[in-house]
């Protein structure tokens, strides 16, 4: 069970904007949470939050290409680049990460051969529309079947770029141009329906909108909620979770990795 520290280099995402100013700030966050447990660390530039504003590729190279660039040099945890583009995940691959986050899927259409180039490991998330409109009325018929089946094109379009299938997983994008309840719900309580793909899977609910629409905790209050969805998402059979908080997420994804996995154990 893999815990995926966030590093986010950004002055406005929801819950860690603003945090790390400057690259130095970013690198010592990225140790802390691999000293906390992470696997594995998402270094982000760019803000996917509902209704934010692009930023410029040279912006957003400029934030997380300094911090890809010191932490490879300072930790052995493997490192993703949380990206929309192709140019900013190669340039990020030169610089020593090893995993794509390709958060808004292959809207860029060069993001799957950059990665076969680099024999990279991609994640391919499921985003309908674009940040800045996609929570103003997504509609879907069965969530679930629908974003499996544009998850599974997407990584069809990836392996015949090059990608060995081995390298992709597939994550349902909680929140990206989902209905808070009506969506986010049944892609975790069906998460075994992405599970059974065959492609191992990500799950990123730390904190999200759809835990404050249920329980009304503000962004700092979410931690509870959002331990709750990381088991959730273990015990369906996720391999990975996204998270802020790695220690606590370390812990409860342990515990329900360990019971899952009793599931398969004869008794005595
Ligand atoms: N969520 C956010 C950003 N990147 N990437 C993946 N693969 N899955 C997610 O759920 C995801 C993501 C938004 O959260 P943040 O602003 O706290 O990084």
């Amino acid at each position: 069970m893999l815990v995926l520290g966030i590093v986010n280099v950004t002055p406005d995402s929801f819950w860690d904007g603003g945090r790390l100013a400057g690259p130095e700030a970013a690198i010592a966050h990225g140790l802390a949470l691999a000293a906390e447990g992470a696997d594995w660390l998402d270094i982000g530039g760019e803000s996917t939050r509902p209704g934010s504003a692009p930023v410029s590729e040279a912006e957003e190279s400029a934030r997380v290409l300094p911090v890809i660039e010191g932490l490879a040099k300072r930790a052995e945890t493997p490192l993703s680049i949380d990206t929309r583009r192709a140019r900013v995940a190669e340039a990020a691959l030169a610089r020593g990460a090893r995993i794509v986050n390709a958060v808004a899927g292959l809207r860029d259409p060069e993001l799957a051969a950059v990665c076969a180039a680099h024999g990279a490991t991609l994640v391919l998330n499921h985003m309908r529309g674009d940040p800045a409109t996609m929570q103003r009325d997504p509609v879907y018929g069965d969530v679930v079947h629908e974003v499996r089946d544009e998850l599974l094109a997407l990584a069809a379009r990836a392996e015949r770029a090059g990608v060995a299938r081995e390298r992709i997983w597939l994550d349902p994008g909680l929140g990206f141009g989902k209905h808070p309840l009506a969506h986010n719900l049944p892609l975790l309580a069906r998460l075994d329906e992405l599970v059974a793909t065959g492609y191992p899977v990500l799950v990123g609910a730390s904190r999200k909108q759809f835990i404050g629409a249920l329980t009304g905790a503000a962004v700092a209050d979410r931690l509870p909620g959002s331990l709750a969805a990381a088991t959730a998402a273990v015990l369906a059979g996720a391999r990975a979770v996204r998270a802020h908080d790695v220690r606590e997420t370390r812990q409860a994804v342990d515990i329900a990795a360990a019971i899952r996995s009793a599931r398969a154990v004869a008794p005595l």
